[in-house]
């Protein structure tokens, strides 16, 4: 029988393992660094789905890359050292990554993962591997371990339970198990009745498995550190007893404790079908309880239950430390493997002040919270945009009216014309065959004080004069004599003689609905002086909104004085004209895109070149 080799792994073992499958890779490489082992077992791995890179991994304290190969081949011949391949491929790509994990001769071990590669194919794939002589593990498996030396992806759970089961050391107890998830129990009953594991295979659950008990058992059979061998096999199969018929003639010497799981089928009425695909008994034979007298009267150690497992591996165990077969070795301290962060962090045992922080969306849970409010409650209650500013942009629910007057701050500023400086720069920005992107950000990026951007200053301004108790004929007054235009006065086109419908829809709005609005109020009265000296200086859309902002922020009983005063000093008036033009110039974007403009080149005859006079 060609997969009956002897050792299977050493403290060189090197593995390539198939699939991206990091967080496996690095508790073989954390594996690894506790039972120190000089380098790392895992040398490459293969992943179709990507080109040749590197991934990174920790070593200890240290980071190394392990390289990732497109192809087998390549990963193959780059690693000539690695014998075993962890392929993790899943049910539908197993078969052909194994068989052609076997065209190298490298290769002497393969333990395939998955679960539900379809039997015919597993069968094909013993064929091969008995040609070849090679080792399979599973399918349907964790996989195995050998303390000290090798670990199988994720066998033996994370660093916690390595640490607690010993598994970082070799002990005397080589087991085999057909459940991978049982072979978790077995580290922990072995480690506490015994000196611990030195090597366990599970094999997995499906009704052909790639190599069978006695492959192992025959191993740990010819393995001299092998004193003692656990057998844990299940409900259905016949495997158990060709290790019966090995214990009856010899083949096996060593004391083996062994117990079939599922001798709690006899109390159902009907056939029961276990957890995994060969766990079902077809025939009385096959059946845990008939397997376990059949093992008890070949020479094997069986409990009367599972429960009593444990004791009788330790009577065992202490049985042959007593007549000196086994010499128990003082324990040696493994070295600390750092544990992962986010793992501590879980765990409760560390804490770092964060660089980031947030008050007012969370998307970490099952659903989207806006400042406190889940995703679903702003649409039931149809908050609408106003509703998601007022969360969003003031970590609270404002009144209705407020999210009101949001909404329509943005729909009369969503666009004013293709000539306005903002979304001239967003249609020569697309027309010159940029991206949505960039040309709205070209637009927004005129937003300044001239145009468009004048509320944040138009909000300070006026403030200010009204809360030191200027007039508006001293405010007019002393800003000419400091030399400065008024923010949110003036209009390049719109005058009183042909007045902005925007600015009457807003000053209605606010003069119907805001309990209290002094400053828009004071900014009409300043309105009518700077009219009276030139027809455009009215209030304009930038000057109501600004004005009626802070109205809102100080009279609608959401905020304090110092809240409302903060939002002012922040820079935060401007958001309103900002988020409304965004989509005027995404339409103008789009627009010229469906118009297929070409790239704009400003004539000649509508510059005046005045450069200084030509010399030689
Ligand atoms: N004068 C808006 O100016 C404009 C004065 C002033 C005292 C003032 C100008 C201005 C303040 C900033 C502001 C927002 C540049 C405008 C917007 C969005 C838009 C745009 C659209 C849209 C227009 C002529 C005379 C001079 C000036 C005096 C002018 N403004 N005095 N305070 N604020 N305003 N921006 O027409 O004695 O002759 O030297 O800067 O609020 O951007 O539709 O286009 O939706 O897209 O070019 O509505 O008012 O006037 O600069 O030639 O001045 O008036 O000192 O006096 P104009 P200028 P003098 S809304």
């Amino acid at each position: 029988d060609g997969t009956q080799r002897g050792v299977l792994f050493t403290k060189n073992t090197k593995a390539i393992v198939w699939g991206m499958q990091s967080r496996a890779v690095q508790s073989m490489l954390d594996f690894d660094f506790v039972c120190r082992r000089s380098e790392p077992s895992v040398v490459a791995m293969v992943y179709p789905f990507t080109g040749d890179h590197k991934q990174k991994f920790y070593w200890g304290h240290k980071e190394i890359l392990i390289p990732v190969y497109k192809k087998m081949e390549d990963a193959m011949t780059k690693h000539r050292s690695a014998d075993v391949l962890v392929n993790f491929a899943s049910l539908r790509s197993a078969y052909e990554s194994t068989l052609e994990a076997m065209n190298y001769p490298q290769i002497r071990t393969i333990a395939i993962i998955a679960e539900g590669i379809p039997e015919n194919l597993t069968r094909k794939l013993i064929v091969q591997a008995h040609k070849k002589g090679v080792s399979i593990i599973g399918p349907a498996t964790v996989g195995g371990l050998k303390p000290g030396c090798f670990k199988i992806g994720n066998t033996g759970g994370m660093m916690d339970n390595i640490l607690h089961s010993k598994l970082y050391r070799p002990g005397s107890v080589a087991y085999v198990s057909r459940s991978g998830g049982m072979s978790n129990e077995l580290n922990n009953i072995i480690s506490k009745s015994t000196n611990g594991v030195l090597e366990g295979v599970a094999i997995g659950g499906d009704r052909y498995p790639g190599t069978n008990f006695m492959d192992h058992i025959l191993r740990y059979q010819a393995d001299p550190e092998v004193k003692m061998i656990v057998l844990l096999g299940e409900v259905g199969g016949v495997e158990e007893y060709a290790v019966c018929k090995a214990l009856k003639d010899k083949r096996i010497t060593k004391p083996l404790v062994a117990w079939c799981i599922g001798t709690c089928a006899g109390m159902f009425t009907s056939e029961v079908q276990f957890g995994h695909a060969g766990s079902c008994a077809n025939s009385d034979m096959e059946t845990a309880v008939a397997k376990n007298k059949a093992l008890s009267e070949a020479g094997a150690h069986v409990p009367p239950s599972f429960d009593s497992f444990g004791d009788v591996i330790a009577e065992v165990y202490e049985s042959l430390v007593e007549s000196g077969v086994i010499v128990p070795a003082p324990e040696v301290p493994p070295p600390t493997v750092p544990m992962d962060y986010s793992w501590a962090r879980e765990l409760g045992l560390i804490r770092k002040p964060a660089s980031f922080m947030t008050s007012i969306c969370d998307e970490r849970g099952q659903e989207l919270i806006y400042a406190g409010m889940p995703i679903s409650s702003v649409l039931k209650q149809n908050l609408g945009i106003g509703g998601v500013i007022s969360l969003l942009w003031f970590q609270r629910c404002l009144p209705a009216y407020v999210c009101k007057y949001f909404e329509m701050c943005l729909m009369i500023t969503a666009d004013h014309g293709p000539a306005v400086s903002g979304a001239h720069n967003t249609i020569v920005c697309a027309r010159a065959g940029k991206d949505l992107v960039s040309s709205v950000v070209s637009g927004l990026l005129t937003i300044g004080d001239r145009f468009g951007g004048a509320l944040d200053g138009a909000a300070r301004q006026f403030s200010e004069a009204y809360d030191t108790g200027l007039i508006p004929m001293e405010f007019v007054n002393s800003m000419r004599s400091k030399g400065q235009l008024i923010m949110g006065i003036g209009h390049r086109v719109k005058s009183i003689n042909n007045p902005d419908m925007r600015v009457k829809i807003i000053k209605e709005f606010v003069m119907e609905h805001f309990p209290n609005k002094p400053l828009t109020q004071y900014a009409l009265e300043v309105e009518k002086i700077t009219t009276s000296k030139k027809p455009n200086l009215i209030l304009n859309v930038d000057g109501i909104i600004a004005t009626s902002f802070v109205d809102m922020l100080r009279h609608c009983g959401s905020f304090t004085r110092e809240e409302a005063q903060e939002y002012i000093e922040m820079g935060s008036i401007n958001s309103l004209f900002v988020l409304g033009r965004s989509i005027g110039f995404i339409g103008h974007y789009m627009d010229q895109k469906r118009l297929k403009q070409g790239l704009y080149r400003h004539p000649w005859d509508d510059i005046s070149y005045i450069l200084p006079e030509q010399y030689n």
